[in-house]
């Protein structure tokens, strides 16, 4: 009972969130707009990709890449949005990145369903083993989980290098597993897993700039000083993941041939996750596969942005997102 008659000053007084008063100035505009791009796998017919699958000759890849996608979605879904969630001070943004975290768990879902579409639960079970035991694979999920956990109370630098690890594993090292799928889909290839897979796209995309952002946001109250620091700490982070990922890409497409140009798209977005975050992108300029470019294109829906802000909320077919998609100039 002593418990209840404790020292007022030590006690916690608890916050409502409050969305009459916008505390953070997008998140009103990126829970919308996740809310907008809600989706579940089994709207999609994988089932009708079990007829190319049956002759398909790249089975061992495929398997492989949508395993690795299925940790890295595990790790945001469980580690990544609830660590962030968590620590972060804004109830807004706190209340987004909730949000965001249960789409990490409708994605780490629907790779399992285009498994139990397309697999055997013999080769469904090799897969979930060769997850544990792919050295690089497990290597990346340990990196950026080990940030995702070294977030310390009221510590806005720990909370920055969480939010700028979980850009990288957004908009950078999911890629490479995104890659097969968009390059063969866009091929007319195992279209409808595809399609799965550009629905993620899509939900990684809104996440890659609102967390950010939200990074952004917390990195500009920081001295010029402690902004040097974390900028060396980032390449730095961001480099060794590079590496990792360039052993993981010959690893498992190395049946494929196309090793070289997956690379090229990991670079590609590795980029993309640097401007994310507001800082000088790292690798030179190079063409990417444009098969790989069109994949979200190719899907068929319709839909825009930012335009879309302020109207009558609607659940719309959706479509894909450009360079042009989250230009956050016009808000
Ligand atoms: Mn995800
Ligand atoms: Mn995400």
């Amino acid at each position: 009972m002593s418990n209840l008659n404790s020292n007022p000053i030590e006690e916690k007084v608890f916050e409502a969130v409050n969305w009459n008063r916008p505390t953070s100035p997008l998140a009103q505009v990126f829970w919308d707009q996740q809310w907008r791009q809600i989706w579940f796998p089994e709207e999609i017919a994988v089932s009708k990709d079990v007829k190319q699958w049956q002759t398909f000759e790249n089975q061992d890849t495929y398997k492989k890449v949508f395993g690795g996608l299925t940790l890295l979605d595990t790790i945001q879904t469980n580690i990544g949005m609830n660590e962030i969630a968590k620590y972060n001070p804004d109830l807004q943004e706190k209340a987004v990145l909730t949000v965001f975290g249960s789409f990490e768990a409708i994605h780490a879902k629907s790779y399992s369903y285009i498994f139990t579409t397309l697999c055997t639960n013999t080769e469904i079970d090799e897969i979930y083993s060769w997850v544990q035991k792919n050295e690089y694979l497990q290597y990346k999920a340990a990196r950026i989980s080990e940030v995702y956990s070294s977030i310390q109370e009221n510590d806005p630098v720990s909370l920055w290098k969480a939010k700028f690890a979980s850009v990288m594993l957004e908009s950078f090292l999911f890629y490479s597993g995104f890659f097969y799928p968009l390059y063969l889909g866009g091929q007319g290839i195992l279209r409808n897993s595809a399609e799965v897979i550009s629905l993620i796209l899509r939900d990684e995309s809104t996440h890659g700039i609102a967390i950010g952002f939200f990074a952004q946001n917390i990195f500009n109250t920081f001295s010029k000083e402690l902004q040097d620091e974390l900028k060396v700490w980032g390449y730095e982070f961001l480099n060794d993941l590079y590496q990792n990922e360039m052993k993981y890409t010959d690893d498992i497409y190395a049946e494929t041939g196309l090793s070289r140009e997956v690379k090229a798209y990991v670079r590609y977005n590795a980029n993309k996750a640097l401007m994310n975050l507001g800082l000088d992108t790292m690798f030179p300029e190079e063409e990417v596969n444009p098969i790989v470019m069109n994949g979200i294109a190719n899907t068929g829906s319709t839909y825009d942005f930012f335009s879309q802000k302020g109207a009558t909320y609607a659940v719309a077919k959706v479509a894909p997102i450009t360079d042009d998609t989250f230009d956050l100039s016009n808000c």
